[in-house]
């Protein structure tokens, strides 16, 4: 992105869909539903209408299941071969609409530029891994029925597109529902699904309420399995359903959330902790399940540290996605923005603000949060998941790394964790003690990197295999309840 050329060529392509409106709706068997339309509006502004959607109901819930029940065994029986050629010209179909794809990323779900690339590289690569992976499942390896796949809004192209692809290549039949802020990428990349062959009678989408419409898919004895990224709350609750149906052969596949931290010790090249801090916690505005929420930095580098994380914040810059300058776009929706704000708030009042970005014209306009840096004396004194550009910085001594480690382990959040440091035993034996799905060694502390880095994490964070990884899409032809069972709530 920093080339100009590259750069030009992404504002010409994307200038066409500066004013555009998309809309969704329930597509069931190829066939669009109609109905009352919810107008969406742009985070950056929430004036500037982006689309319109039509919300599904139980009834297209049931009848969606109707429909991935009775295609389900031709699709299962078609050669692994074909089916993978499909998804081969779904990468194909999503890189032909790169643009449109990106600015329907920015202007319904408020990521930059940069966001926008690399979603769709990541959308692409699930894709081509899962088709290359599919040619390589045994031949006796079938698909179990009809998959539910719900997901979330803050990768509302890549996670969708993993799911579905993973669930249909693997011999499954598909029932879709993406989150209520982004039903209109989720049209977009259906749409271009079935344009690249996948059959409409093998994938329906129904935009609409988790409570609702989720409930009503994930609670049907007809769902062979579910694939669900979002919340651990909603996680658990979707455990129940699938366990009150009485079926104990649908696996659940959750992705869920993470309290992910990073060890920078004092051998650590400070300028390469700030940039990988300042990348995880602050891009995509914080929301991004892998995102650094807390640093433990060893006493004596602490005061060099932030002092220079506080001067790379200030760099940022925060304000419309559309504008290619721009860092750090806004969050999701109110209700977020006022969760992340009473925490900022509640720090502040204890006096333990270490910085905040001063924001400026960007306050006014949109659902913008300043990124920030609070201080906390121990991880437990961190409640929640943040989902948003905030990060917490506690300080450890040098002696007391295993109790680092230990504290992250007893939260149960395994998901992501970063090191910097320059000792090698240091960095191998915290390596061997922590209970951690992905971690990062003097680098950025990001997601999945497709084929490469699968993603996934432990106890609290998701039920595994990793995503993006070699044993995934076998889960998909695999009956029987999750590998590792959530937590039951009483
Ligand atoms: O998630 P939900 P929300 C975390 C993050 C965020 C919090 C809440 O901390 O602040 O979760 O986000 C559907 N049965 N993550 O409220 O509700 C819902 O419609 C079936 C981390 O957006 O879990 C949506 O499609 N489905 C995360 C999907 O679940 C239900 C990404 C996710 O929504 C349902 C997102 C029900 N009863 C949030 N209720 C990550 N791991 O990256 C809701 N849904």
């Amino acid at each position: 992105l920093n080339n100009p050329v590259m750069a030009a060529r992404i504002e010409d392509g994307m200038a066409p869909f500066r004013d555009a409106r998309w809309t969704a709706a329930p597509v069931i068997a190829g066939e669009t539903l109609g109905g009352g339309e919810t107008l969406l509006a742009n985070p950056a502004d929430r004036t500037q209408a982006v689309g319109t959607v039509v919300s599904a109901d139980k009834a297209a819930a049931s009848r969606a299941l109707d429909v991935a029940m009775a295609a389900f065994p031709a699709w299962r029986d078609r050669p692994a071969a074909e089916r993978a050629a499909i998804l081969d010209r779904i990468a194909d179909l999503y890189e032909a609409n790169t643009f449109e794809l990106m600015a329907i990323l920015c202007r319904e779900a408020g990521k930059t530029r940069m966001d926008g690339v690399l979603e769709i590289r990541e959308a692409v690569d699930f894709c081509r891994f899962y088709a290359a992976e599919a040619r390589r499942l045994p031949p006796a390896s079938k698909g179990l029925g009809p998959f539910v796949c719900i997901s979330p809004w803050n990768f509302p192209l890549a996670i969708l597109t993993g799911q579905i692809v993973a669930a249909l290549v693997a011999g499954n039949t598909v029932v879709a529902k993406p989150a209520e802020q982004t039903p209109l990428v989720a049209a977009k990349a259906v749409a271009l699904m079935l344009e690249a062959g996948v059959p409409p009678d093998v994938l329906a989408l129904l935009p609409g309420d988790g409570a609702v419409v989720g409930a009503a898919l994930t609670g049907d004895p007809r769902a062979a399995g579910v694939c669900f990224t979002g919340s651990t709350d909603t996680a658990i609750l979707i455990d129940r359903a699938m366990a009150a149906t009485g079926s104990v052969r649908a696996p659940l596949i959750a992705e869920t959330g993470g309290l992910n931290a990073m060890i920078v010790d004092s051998t650590a090249l400070v300028e390469h902790a700030v940039r990988d801090i300042i990348a995880s916690s602050f891009q995509s505005a914080g929301q991004r399940c892998s995102a650094l929420r807390a640093v433990f930095v060893q006493s004596d580098i602490k005061d060099h540290l932030l002092a220079m994380l506080e001067g790379a914040a200030m760099e940022l810059r925060v304000g419309d996605p559309w504008d290619a300058a721009t860092d750090v776009g806004p969050v999701i929706d109110e209700e977020a923005r006022g969760v992340i704000e009473d925490h900022c708030r509640r720090f502040e009042g204890a006096g333990r603000l270490l910085f905040r970005h001063p924001l400026g014209d960007a306050a006014t306009t949109g659902l913008f949060v300043a990124p920030a840096a609070l201080a906390l004396d121990g991880f437990d004194a961190l409640e929640r998941e943040i989902f948003g550009p905030v990060l917490h910085v506690i300080p450890f001594e040098a002696d007391g790394i295993d109790q680092v480690v230990d504290a992250i382990n007893q939260r149960g959040y395994g998901l992501t964790l970063g090191i910097h440091s320059r000792l090698d035993d240091r960095v191998e034996a915290i390596c061997r003690r922590a209970r951690v799905g992905n971690i990062y060694v003097n680098r950025n502390q990001i997601g999945a990197v497709v084929g490469v880095q699968p993603f996934g994490g432990e106890g609290l964070s998701g039920t595994g295999p990793k995503a993006g990884g070699p044993h995934y899409l076998a889960r998909f032809t695999q009956p029987g309840p999750s590998a590792i069972p959530l937590p039951s709530v009483p």
